[in-house]
C-alpha cells in the first residue's frame, strides 16, 4: 500500500498485549513508510466499560509511550489522544442520529461484551458509531485492524454511504485493511479465545511490559495438547498453532520452517524457543519505553497531534452540520 491515508486506534484498557503489537502496531510501523497515517489512543472507547480513573490515566500514557517504543515514528504519523479532540464526540452524535438501531444490534462485539455483563452502559452499544466518527473525519482510504474489527469498519462504510446519499457528498468511503492472515494471537490458557488486554487471567496474556521471567513462565505453561508434534493445525492443535503463529509473526520464518526446525523435538524445547523469540523482541521495546515514559517528548507529540486533528475535525463537523441543515 502506498500514498494512502490510513487511521487506527487502540483502547487504553490495559497494558497492550503481544496480540495488539502483532495485529495492530507492527502493521502500522510497516505502513508508516509510504502512507499518510494517523494513530491514536482510543480513550473514549475505553470508558464504554467501567475503568478506574487512576489506572486509566496511567494506561493512556503507557500506550502512547508504547506506540513510539514499538516503532511508531512521530515524524511519520500524526499521533493523538481521542478525548483531546472533542469533535470526535460531536461528529459521533450526528452520525448516531443517522445510524439504524437494527444495524448496531447486529454488532458481534456488542453481543459478546453485553452478554458477559448484563449491567452495561449505553456507550457500549453506540461505540461503533464513535469508531465510525474516528474514521470518517479524516477521509481515510484504509483502516488497518485485526479481523475482530472488520464488522465495525463495514458499519462505518454503510454509515458514510447512507449519509452521502441522504445529505450529499460528505465522506470518503473507507476500506478495511485486514492485517496479515494468521496474525490473530490467541489466549495462552484457552487458545480458542483471542488474547485480550482486558483479560482477567494474567497467565493468558503476554503484556508488552512483562519481565523476561514472566514471559518465559507464561509460555512454558501455555496450554498445548498431548500429541507432542509441532505442527500447525488451528482446529485440532490450537495451542501449538498459536505458539507457531507467535514465532512467525515476530521472525522471518514461515510455518513450515518452524515445523521443520522442531521435527522430532518435544514441546518443552519448542516453548523455550518461543519464549526466547518473544523476550528478544520485547526487551528492545521495553528499553525504549523506559527512556520515554517520564520525558516531556510525549506531551509535545500530543500537543502537535491535537492541533492538527482538531483543525481537520472541525472542518468535517461544520460540513456535516451544514449538510444536515443545522444552524451555522
Ligand atoms: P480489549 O480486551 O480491551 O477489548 P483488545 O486487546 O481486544 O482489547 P483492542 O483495543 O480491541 O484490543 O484492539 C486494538 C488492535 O489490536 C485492533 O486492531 C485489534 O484487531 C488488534 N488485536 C487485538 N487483539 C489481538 C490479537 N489477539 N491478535 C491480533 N490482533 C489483535
Ligand atoms: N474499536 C477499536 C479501536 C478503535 C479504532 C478506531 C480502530 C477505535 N476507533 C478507528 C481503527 C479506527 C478496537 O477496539 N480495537
Amino acid at each position: 500500500m502506498n500514498n494512502k491515508t490510513i487511521i487506527t486506534g487502540i483502547q487504553p484498557s490495559g497494558v497492550i498485549t503481544l496480540g495488539n503489537y502483532v495485529g495492530a502496531i507492527k502493521q502500522m510501523v510497516k505502513l508508516q513508510e509510504n502512507n499518510n497515517s494517523y494513530i491514536f489512543v482510543a480513550d473514549m472507547h475505553a470508558i464504554t466499560v467501567p475503568q478506574d480513573p487512576k489506572v486509566l490515566h496511567n494506561n493512556i500514557r503507557n500506550l502512547l509511550a508504547l506506540y513510539i517504543a514499538c516503532g511508531i515514528d512521530p515524524e511519520k504519523n500524526i499521533i493523538f489522544l481521542q478525548s483531546e479532540n472533542e469533535y470526535h464526540a460531536n461528529v459521533s452524535w450526528l452520525l448516531e442520529c443517522n445510524t439504524p438501531y437494527g444495524e448496531l444490534s447486529r454488532m458481534t462485539q456488542f453481543k459478546d461484551k453485553s452478554s458477559k455483563n448484563k449491567n452495561f452502559y449505553a456507550g457500549l452499544f453506540t461505540y461503533p458509531v464513535l469508531m465510525a466518527a474516528d474514521i470518517l473525519i479524516y477521509d481515510v482510504d484504509y483502516v488497518p485492524v485485526g479481523i475482530d474489527q472488520k464488522q465495525h469498519v463495514e458499519l462505518a462504510r454503510n454509515i458514510a454511504q447512507n449519509f452521502n446519499k441522504k445529505y450529499g457528498e460528505t465522506f470518503k468511503i473507507p476500506d478495511v485493511y485486514i492485517t496479515k492472515s494468521g496474525t490473530k494471537i490467541m489466549d495462552l490458557v484457552d487458545p480458542t479465545k483471542k488474547m485480550s488486554k482486558s483479560s482477567d487471567n494474567p497467565k493468558s496474556v503476554i503484556r508488552i511490559l512483562d519481565s523476561k521471567e514472566e514471559i518465559t513462565k507464561k509460555i512454558m505453561s501455555a496450554t498445548t495438547d498431548s500429541e507432542c508434534v509441532v505442527k500447525y493445525d488451528m482446529e485440532n492443535k490450537p495451542g501449538i498453532s498459536n505458539l507457531i503463529n507467535i514465532v512467525v509473526s515476530l521472525t522471518d520464518l514461515t510455518i513450515k520452517e518452524v515445523e521443520d526446525m522442531f521435527e522430532g523435538k518435544n514441546y518443552g524445547e519448542f516453548k523455550k524457543y518461543v519464549a526466547s523469540v518473544v523476550v528478544e523482541e520485547l526487551t528492545k521495546i521495553q528499553e525504549k519505553y523506559n527512556e520515554l515514559i517520564n520525558s516531556n517528548e510525549l506531551d509535545i507529540i500530543l500537543d502537535r497531534g491535537a492541533k492538527i486533528t482538531k483543525e481537520i475535525a472541525r472542518n468535517k463537523y461544520n460540513l456535516m452540520k451544514q449538510n444536515i441543515g443545522l444552524y451555522k
